[in-house]
């Protein structure tokens, strides 16, 4: 594994750290190569069934590092070509991802470093977090799906406001808007998302996975198309073993023990 990431396994689980907390986590295209790599041994393992992705240091992710464009040469540089290669992949893989994805904001997070977080399906914040979408700032566009994303967390008047004027809100802020599940202090803040990880990862995973195609499918379905989706997805998930284990762990008054698997 790249040092500018770290993947570690937990019991059902893995913690994936953004490792460059001098740049504040600032992104390379190294860094994501190995971001996305470490997403996808995730998935390749059946051991592992949730993960956790977070930042090292006081910051989660400043975004681009924007030492690593050769600025002489940004006038020519194709940047709609590294958002292809890069980010793309890397977005469309955490929404998609088998796995349900927790992010753990630990500290500031701008620019593509804010996309990355709400690309992910539970967004925790510290308390002194805070997310800025600072691309109008250095005359770029939000990318990273943010252009997307936002309006749909937290409709389009906040949306254009936080795009146009890049000013940096609060966890708290962003935790009142939709736009973050939770805002939890400080020093508890990788405690609890590790509980949070850790429950997710004892859940029925192939059925979490089936709930992430329902919800990533409604954007764009029309009321028809997402009833006949929910038909066939739960018709999966009624076939499954963990179904049948609910199901009879709730009737004889027990926790259920779910194989993740359908
Ligand atoms: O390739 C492309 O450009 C296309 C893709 C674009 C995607 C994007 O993400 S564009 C947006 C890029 N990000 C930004 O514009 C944010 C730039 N950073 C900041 O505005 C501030 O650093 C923060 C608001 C994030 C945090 O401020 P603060 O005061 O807490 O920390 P700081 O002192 O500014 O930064 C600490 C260090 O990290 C500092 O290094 P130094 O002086 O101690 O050696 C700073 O230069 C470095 N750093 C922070 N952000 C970046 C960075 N270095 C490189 N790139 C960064 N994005």
């Amino acid at each position: 594994m790249d040092a500018d990431i770290r993947s570690e396994a937990r019991d059902a689980y893995r913690v994936i750290t953004l490792n460059r907390p001098e740049k504040l986590n600032a992104t390379t295209a190294t860094m994501l190569r190995a971001l996305r790599r470490a997403f996808e041994e995730a998935a390749a393992d059946r051991a592992c069934r949730a993960i956790l992705l977070t930042g090292a240091g006081r910051g989660f992710c400043a975004g681009q590092d924007l030492g690593a464009v050769n600025m002489l040469d940004a006038a020519n540089a194709d940047l709609g070509a590294l958002v292809e290669e890069l980010y793309n992949p890397l977005i469309r893989l955490i929404r998609t991802h088998p796995l349900p994805v927790v992010c753990a904001v630990n500290g500031i997070a701008a620019g593509a470093g804010a996309n990355l977080a709400l690309a992910c399906d539970i967004v925790l914040a510290a308390r002194s977090a805070a997310f800025v979408q600072a691309f109008a700032r250095i005359a770029l566009i939000p990318d990273a799906g943010g252009t997307w994303i936002l309006p749909r967390l937290v409709g389009d008047a906040r949306a254009r406001a936080l795009a146009l004027l890049a000013e940096k809100i609060s966890a708290e802020q962003a935790a009142e808007w939709g736009m973050i599940w939770r805002v939890i202090d400080d020093a508890a803040l990788m405690t609890e998302a590790e509980t949070m990880a850790a429950y997710l990862a004892a859940q029925p995973t192939a059925t979490l996975g089936l709930i992430k195609r329902a919800l990533n499918a409604s954007p764009t379905n029309d009321l028809d198309a997402q009833l006949a989706l929910e038909r066939d997805l739960q018709r999966e998930a009624g076939r499954s073993g963990d179904y049948a284990e609910g199901a009879r762990a709730f009737l004889e008054k027990r926790p259920p023990r779910f194989s993740g698997r359908m």
